[in-house]
């Protein structure tokens, strides 16, 4: 808890956001369309959670009996968090566009609602592989600008992770948590189940430069690349190799999890390419999961590459196309990166 909550009592996302916007302490003043399509997300993002929490009782576990663009079992989680992101962000005039995890194409704004200059980008409901065994799960999403004059199609979403204007993930956990940047730090806001408000708990989010702990799913070991099982080996080697300190592991298969408790406390999460599906360079998606992810931890004092770019450099192509990540206590994301250079 930073000492400047202490002094200043409950602050809800909305005064947070306000204070943002009428910034005095010479950051960049947070637009009021920004700040409506933040309040917009985060709103969706507590409906989602009171539907996760009703699990079987709501009747929202199992499949879908759908696919998405991805080939993958739609979960109706999937189908219900997107419905309910769409729903809420199509008719306030801040928006251009939406895309989606589980959308195939753009979702361009009706014509009968106004447009605004923002398109919002999510996986509306993050590591559903965990849903029916209730392991915690979560929403993610990313903020870019439509330039002025581009039609907000497939192209207008295709910029680079460092022109987002926001990110933000929500957690569905013990807890449920919402993380925010606009740019200008981290911060971490907790839903205060009997108010239904979204409390501000930590607002100076710093990623410990190094670790002893690091994410990866041990499993597919005989499938990565040289640098990764040198470096992986090495971890695992503790005081008796060349890292001379022993290391813990965490694997929650729910990347807003694994990226929380880096936030929370430092660590090394990773998902690199491997020899399963060689065309793939990676299994995560660079634009609503890499991109929000990155900016976050950056922000925090993080670092995040692909083994060797910046993420947030990588110039997309392709609305879905994947990646692969390191992420978290900067010392050791570069340790592995330099392996793959
Ligand atoms: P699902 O949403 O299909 O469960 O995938 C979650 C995820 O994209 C990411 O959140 C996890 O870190 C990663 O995949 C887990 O992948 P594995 O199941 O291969 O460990």
């Amino acid at each position: 808890m930073s000492n400047t909550l202490a002094t200043r009592g409950r602050i809800s996302l909305t005064r947070y956001l306000i204070e943002r916007e009428r910034s005095a302490d010479g950051q960049a003043p947070l637009p009021p369309a920004l700040r409506l399509l933040i309040e917009v997300v985060a709103r969706a993002c507590k409906q989602i959670a009171y539907e996760v929490g009703k699990g079987a009782l709501g009747g929202v576990l199992g499949e879908a009996g759908t696919g998405n663009v991805q080939g993958e079992a739609q979960k109706k989680l999937d189908v219900i968090a997107n419905e309910m992101l769409l729903e809420a962000n199509e008719w306030g005039g801040h928006l251009a566009a939406m895309a989606s995890e589980e959308m195939a194409t753009v979702f361009p704004i009706p014509e009968h609602y106004p447009r605004g200059e923002y398109l919002l980008l999510f996986d509306p409901l993050d590591g559903s592989s965990n849903i029916d065994v209730n392991v915690s799960i979560g929403t993610i999403f990313s903020v870019l600008r439509c330039a002025d004059g581009v039609a907000p199609g497939e192209d207008a979403f295709l910029q680079t992770g460092d022109q987002q204007v926001a990110a933000g993930y929500a957690v569905y956990g013990p807890q449920t948590q919402l993380v925010l940047t606009v740019g200008q730090g981290v911060a971490v806001f907790t839903l205060d189940r009997e108010t239904h408000s979204w409390i501000l708990t930590d607002d100076h989010v710093q990623i410990p430069a190094d670790t002893q702990e690091f994410a990866i799913n041990m499993s597919n070991r005989r499938h990565w690349d040289a640098p990764v099982t040198r470096y992986i080996d090495e971890l695992l080697a503790g005081k008796t190799g060349p890292l001379a300190k022993d290391f813990n592991m965490r694997w929650v298969a729910a990347m807003v999890s694994d990226v929380h408790r880096i936030l929370t406390r430092g660590g090394i999460f990773m998902y690199p390419r491997d020899a399963r599906e060689p065309e793939k360079p990676g299994k995560l998606r660079l634009l609503y999961e890499a991109n929000p992810m990155s900016f976050i931890v950056e922000q925090a004092g993080g670092a995040a590459t692909d083994g060797r770019t910046r993420i947030l450099d990588l110039e997309p192509t392709k609305l879905h196309q994947r990646v692969a990540v390191f992420l978290g206590s900067k010392n050791e994301v570069q340790r592995v990166s330099g392996y793959h250079r």
